[in-house]
Parts: C-alpha cells; sequence; structure tokens
C-alpha cells in the first residue's frame, strides 16, 4: 500500500497559502486514493529553529492538528501526530546530516531568505534543517509527500539523501515524490504579490489566517493590491496581484481561471474582490465551526495518542533495523 505524508510547522496562525497550496490538496487526495494510507504530522521541532515562546507553540501545535481535521481529513484514515512525540525523528535527522553535504545545505532558498530577513541569531537548526526534512519523510517509508511549491528543492534534496544512503548502505529508504497542485502552489501576499503568502509575516494585512473572521476576510480581499489597468484577466506580469487573486478564486471554488476571468469581462474589480471575499468566507466559517468543536474535545487528543502510537511502532522498526545497517550499537 502506498504512503502519503506531509508536514507543517506550527510556526504562526495558519493561512489562505496553507489551506490552499498543502491542506486542501491533501483532503483531495484521500478523498480520491482510497487505496493509500495517510500520514500527517505537526513539525513542532521545525518550528523552534526559530525562536518560539513555548505557551504559544504548545497551544499552535494543537491548533493545526485540529484545524487539519476540521477541514475535512478523514480522522479514521490518517495517522495524525506531533513530531516531537516520536524520538526517532530526530535520531535519523542526526544520522541524515552525515549524508549530506554543506555545499547542499548552503543552496536552500529557504535557508538563504530567513537569513537575509534575520540577518543575527541564525541557529545551527535552521542550516540543518532539510536533514530533520529528510528524516520525516524517509523513515515512515512514505511513497508521495504532498506540499507547496516553495517546499519543492527540500524535497529534492530530501530524495538526493535518500538516494546516498542506498548508495552507501543497499536499498533501505523509499525515495519520495512529491506532489505539487497544479493551481494553488504558490499563493502570493495580498499586500506584495512578489512574496508568497506566509505565516511568520508580521504584516496581517498580507495573509488571511484561517482563524480571521467574514469582516476581516473581506477588508482583506478588498485592500489586495491590484493595479490601474482596470480589466479582469489573468496576466501574472503586468497584473501580479490580480493574477494571485484569480488563483485564490479558482482554487478555493474549484473552477478554472479561464472561466473566471469570462465571468468578469467588461466588470471592474470591485464586484469580482467582493465575490472572491464571498467565496473564501463561504469555505471558511465552516470549517472554523469544526474548529471550534473539535478544540476543546477529548476526541483531538484520542486521535493524537493513536496517532503517536501507529507512527512510533513504525519508526521504531525502521530504526533498528537502519541502525544495524550502518553499524551502530552492539548488533
Ligand atoms: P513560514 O512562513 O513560517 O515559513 P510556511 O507557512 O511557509 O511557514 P509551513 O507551515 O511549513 O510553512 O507550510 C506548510 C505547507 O504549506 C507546505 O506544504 C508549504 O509548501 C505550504 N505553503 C506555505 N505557504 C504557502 C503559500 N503561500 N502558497 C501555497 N502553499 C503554501
Ligand atoms: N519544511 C516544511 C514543513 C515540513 C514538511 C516535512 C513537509 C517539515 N517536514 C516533511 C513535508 C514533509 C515547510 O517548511 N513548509
Amino acid at each position: 500500500m502506498k504512503r502519503i505524508l506531509s508536514g507543517i510547522k506550527p510556526t504562526g496562525t495558519l493561512t489562505l497559502g496553507n489551506y490552499l497550496g498543502a491542506i486542501k490538496q491533501f483532503v483531495k487526495l484521500q478523498k480520491k486514493m482510497s487505496d493509500c494510507e495517510f500520514y500527517l504530522f505537526v513539525a513542532d521541532l521545525h518550528a523552534i529553529t526559530v525562536r518560539q515562546v513555548p505557551s504559544e507553540l504548545r497551544k499552535r501545535t494543537l491548533d493545526i492538528a485540529a484545524m487539519y481535521i476540521a477541514c475535512g481529513l478523514d480522522k479514521d484514515r490518517t495517522v495524525l501526530y506531533i513530531q516531537s512525540e516520536i524520538p526517532q525523528n530526530v535520531e535519523l535527522g542526526y544520522i541524515l546530516q552525515s549524508n549530506v553535504y554543506m555545499g547542499e545545505l548552503e543552496r536552500m532558498t529557504q535557508f538563504k531568505d530567513k537569513v537575509s530577513k534575520q540577518e543575527k541569531s541564525i541557529t545551527a537548526s535552521l542550516f540543518t534543517y532539510p536533514a530533520l526534512m529528510a528524516a520525516d519523510i524517509i523513515l515512515y517509508d512514505a511513497d508521495y509527500v504532498p506540499v507547496g511549491d516553495d517546499q519543492k528543492q527540500h524535497l529534492e534534496l530530501s530524495r538526493t539523501i535518500a538516494n546516498r544512503f542506498n548508495n552507501s548502505y543497499g536499498d533501505f529508504f523509499i525515495v519520495p515524490d512529491p506532489i505539487i497542485p497544479e493551481v494553488g502552489a504558490r499563493i502570493m501576499d495580498l499586500q506584495n504579490p512578489d512574496r508568497k503568502m506566509s505565516k511568520s509575516d508580521e504584516n496581517d494585512k498580507g495573509y488571511i489566517s484561517l482563524f480571521d473572521d467574514e469582516a476581516a476576510i473581506k477588508r482583506k480581499i478588498k485592500s489586495a493590491v491590484t493595479d490601474s489597468i482596470g480589466i479582469v484577466k489573468y496576466d501574472p506580469i503586468n497584473q501580479k496581484g490580480l493574477a494571485n487573486l484569480l488563483t485564490i478564486y479558482a482554487s478555493i471554488a474549484d473552477r478554472n481561471i479561464e472561466d473566471i476571468v469570462t465571468q468578469y469581462a467588461g466588470q471592474n474589480y470591485k464586484q469580482f474582490k467582493e465575490d472572491l471575499g464571498n467565496e473564501i468566507v463561504k469555505v471558511l466559517s465552516p470549517i472554523q465551526e469544526n474548529y471550534g468543536q473539535l478544540i476543546k474535545s477529548q476526541e483531538l487528543q484520542d486521535i493524537l495518542d493513536r496517532g503517536r502510537e501507529t507512527a512510533s511502532n513504525y519508526a521504531f522498526k525502521k530504526m533498528r533495523k537502519c541502525k544495524r545497517k550502518i553499524g551502530l550499537g552492539r548488533k
């Protein structure tokens, strides 16, 4: 049986970018592929590569787990767990650091971006992050990894690391393939369409949080940067902001961009933006309601306990074999 696995960092509030690029895709795949296993985790160890407030980190970790289920994940077909609750993730992450080169890590654009924004206080773990990410995936023998466009490079490096290990020690890890959505893989910031929508952004006008209420959603869409051309068409070079809004529209409403462009032919941006705001509210309201029920429930804790148990069992056996393979320990 094929296994599909993904993770999400509890670094801030979940955004519409996370939803369209990752969560929605995961839920869709689950509906489409009835013969696959689904592993999903909250990557709290990845979150601490930049400084976090402990109480907020713990709250967000649970929020993300609840939000995933609220977005339509089938809880009976998902192994949902918290990364730090499975120590083998770290153990393999360390081993994989010895199978990746400094030059490869230095080329990672996510690292370079974060360094350029932060300037000082760059942690060693931010640099070695891709080794832990590779471990997250290959420890569980995942076949497919659905992610947004920004993770393509990390996935490519995970594949390199898995291949390198297999070449050195004999076939042992499955080399994972990414699954990247055709529409919605890279949602841009509403105020600056040159930048990806990011949950760790300080300016909250640039992103829509999955927790935003109706008024906030409509306000943010209304004030999203567009252009003075005033014609609804898809032109990602000259009308970047509008192209991003069209992508959001198509992705959230499961429609073609061309259809939407035809619908708004001859109209200005006002009506288009109003309708887009309504579409987003229509999708997020029930999700928020589901979330409200789940976050207080014992059910969420039970799901995470079960997830930890299943993931741990797999990780324990795989790690025992892995250590034997590379000559660690006595037998
Ligand atoms: P940060 O801004 O802290 O780096 P992030 O939101 O980019 O966080 P994750 O939480 O780890 O990073 O992302 C989870 C998933 O959401 C990944 O698969 C990622 O590719 C996807 N994703 C993140 N931002 C976007 C976006 N703007 N458009 C589409 N997909 C996205
Ligand atoms: N690096 C990813 C989050 C992440 C992940 C993973 C995604 C950590 N481990 C394993 C898929 C599979 C990010 O920054 N968005």
